[in-house]
């Protein structure tokens, strides 16, 4: 059961996304998010249906694809529900509030399909408002995960941009989380100091081969990265690019999982 898995992250949560994150990924064994960057809607749904029972939410990019069409896009998020995932646009919004509610709308309508995006907190905390803003103009919630470290070298979220993103985001019912950076434990480990046991943290830069990746990418281990306090690894290209993606997906499940009841334990 989540409750008993997942520790102290259950019982001080106050996020009803979150807690629905920890009951999949406790039915599927898995904390890993897939990040589903491929730019066709058959190799989209391709990798669902390859890696759908290993995976606890997927991440797109939707202004990536180049077949993009509603409907197609729309089958695609039906086949998400389906496999029992959660849906998370990594569309890095940045924009001042009233923009980021209309960002959410538009062409794509994320509000509408995403249970969680990815924003920049650089533009101050009122983008978080405006997204909220986007999903209650359909009816829905979501939750927001700020950037508060990256995984890509010479990146300019600097330790003291961290603490304000932490300092901010802590207190903000509508942040769901943070992405920490899942390349180095040592700075994961204190960005959880520092955002304490309430939020998440999910965590790119994952791989099991560990190293550079190209232009600028950097990768940890992803046991590793639990034990230093992530809470899903988002993994792109180990999982995509494999020859086999199930099989892959797999690993990285297992290395996912059994690093959670490590960390519990
Ligand atoms: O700091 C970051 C934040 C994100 S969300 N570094 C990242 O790599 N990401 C995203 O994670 C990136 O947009 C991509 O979709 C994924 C990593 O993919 P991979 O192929 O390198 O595993």
């Amino acid at each position: 059961m989540a409750s008993e898995v997942w520790g102290e992250r259950w019982s001080d949560s106050t996020s009803d996304i979150a807690r629905k994150y920890m009951e999949v990924a406790t039915r599927k064994q898995s904390l890993v998010c897939l990040a589903a960057d491929r730019n066709t809607m058959s190799g989209l749904s391709d990798l669902i249906s390859e890696v759908g029972p290993y995976i606890a939410a997927l991440k797109t990019h939707v202004d990536l694809v180049d077949d993009w069409s509603p409907e197609a896009w729309s089958d695609f998020c039906k086949a998400a529900e389906e496999a029992d995932l959660l849906i998370f646009e990594d569309r890095k919004f940045a924009d001042i509030g009233k923009i980021s509610r209309s960002h959410m709308a538009g062409i794509y309508d994320i509000r509408s399909w995403a249970d969680l995006v990815t924003s920049h907190l650089i533009s101050g905390p009122d983008v978080v408002d405006g997204l909220q803003a986007g999903w209650q103009d359909v009816g829905r919630s979501g939750g927001v995960l700020l950037l508060a470290q990256m995984s890509s070298r010479g990146n300019l979220l600097n330790p003291d941009y961290t603490d304000q993103v932490v300092n901010k985001g802590r207190e903000h019912p509508g942040v769901f989380g943070f992405i920490g950076n899942g390349s180095r434990p040592e700075e994961l480990s204190e960005l959880r100091k520092k955002v304490g046991s309430e939020k998440m943290i999910w965590t790119p830069g994952v791989n099991l081969s560990t190293g550079d990746g190209e232009m600028g990418q950097r990768y940890g281990d992803p046991r590793e990265a639990v034990l230093a306090g992530s809470d899903c690894i988002i993994v792109g290209s180990g999982i995509h690019r494999a020859e086999n993606p199930g099989e892959s997906a797999k690993k990285y499940a297992s290395a996912s999982w059994n690093a959670l009841i490590e960390r519990e334990s």
